[in-house]
């Protein structure tokens, strides 16, 4: 029988975030803490470090606002990468996309991948199968540093918090590593994680982002069991900000499987910053 009373809980300058739940895992994998809860809320759910990071029961609010304003919009959407991303629901909303042919998933924690496979199915779903997936388990850092020039149409960074393995991912000369290899038409999004909980990171992020890439811009949405619950990504682009304009077959093709995103959610989540922000963001 389940017993769904362990208090398990993301801990935050005099904040914790938390759930109620029963713990099924907890090791020490080659990179970091690797934590898998049950809860009656969120169901199952994942932790890094001691960190929230997916929950089968709201994951698509994050997954979706991660991937649809680059793939909607993204000249070419024929060859993707993905940094991170282990419990392959990124991959997942990828592979909606008839266009896209390959997805390089370059995850460096190969436990993450099993432990999500088996206890977490629902998130990968289908793309653990695909053929377009070429998973790799790797240091995502390398692999962008070692991919040639214009190799891709989008770039996702889909990493944990800045600690551990994903400290380098929220630096300059990453993001302009980033856009050495994305091709003339391409996007790129990183996850940019909460305007309120992480405030300064948010703010030092988007800036370091808009000096490198032509345009920038943060969208914000809800991922109840993160800090705050209020969450950030962020989009670039070089020449216009093309992840602005949904592509309208595309958008026909996914907004039916989609939970949250559409054209308007989108649109109003790239509008809705709020005042205090702006300001931030424009000092
Ligand atoms: N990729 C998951 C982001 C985690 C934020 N805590």
């Amino acid at each position: 029988s389940k017993i769904f009373s362990t208090w398990i809980d993301e801990y935050q300058e005099d904040a914790r975030f938390g759930l109620k739940g029963k713990i099924i895992i907890d090791e020490e994998s080659e990179f970091q803490k690797i934590t898998l809860i049950e809860s009656k809320r969120y169901g199952k759910a994942l932790l890094l470090n001691n960190c929230w990071m997916t929950a089968e029961h709201q994951e698509k609010q994050y997954h979706e606002c991660l991937v649809h304003p680059a793939l909607s919009s993204a000249e070419k959407i024929y060859k993707i990468l993905i940094i991170g991303g282990g419990d392959g629901g990124t991959a997942r909303e990828c592979l909606k996309y008839r266009e896209v042919q390959q997805i390089d998933l370059i995850e460096i924690d190969r436990r993450v991948v099993e432990l999500s496979q088996k206890h977490l199915p629902e998130i990968g779903g289908n793309a653990w199968k695909d053929e377009r997936l070429n998973l790799q388990i790797a240091n995502g850092i390398n692999w962008v540093a070692q991919s040639q020039d214009n190799s891709y149409d989008v770039v996702i960074i889909d990493g944990a918090d800045p600690e551990g393995p994903s400290e380098g991912l929220f630096n300059k000369a990453f993001f302009e590593d980033c856009r050495r290899i994305l091709k003339d038409g391409g996007i790129f999004s990183t996850q940019s994680e909460s305007a309120e909980a992480f405030h300064a990171i948010h703010i030092d992020m988007v800036k370091i982002i808009r000096e490198v890439f032509d345009y920038a811009s943060p969208l914000y949405g809800n991922v109840p069991i993160y800090p705050s619950g209020w969450w950030s990504w962020t989009f670039a682009s070089m020449k216009k900000p093309r992840y602005l304009k949904p592509i309208p077959n595309r958008v026909n093709e996914i907004l039916q499987s989609c939970e949250i995103w559409s054209p308007r959610w989108q649109s109003g989540a790239f509008n809705s910053i709020p005042a205090f922000l702006e300001r931030a963001l424009n000092q």
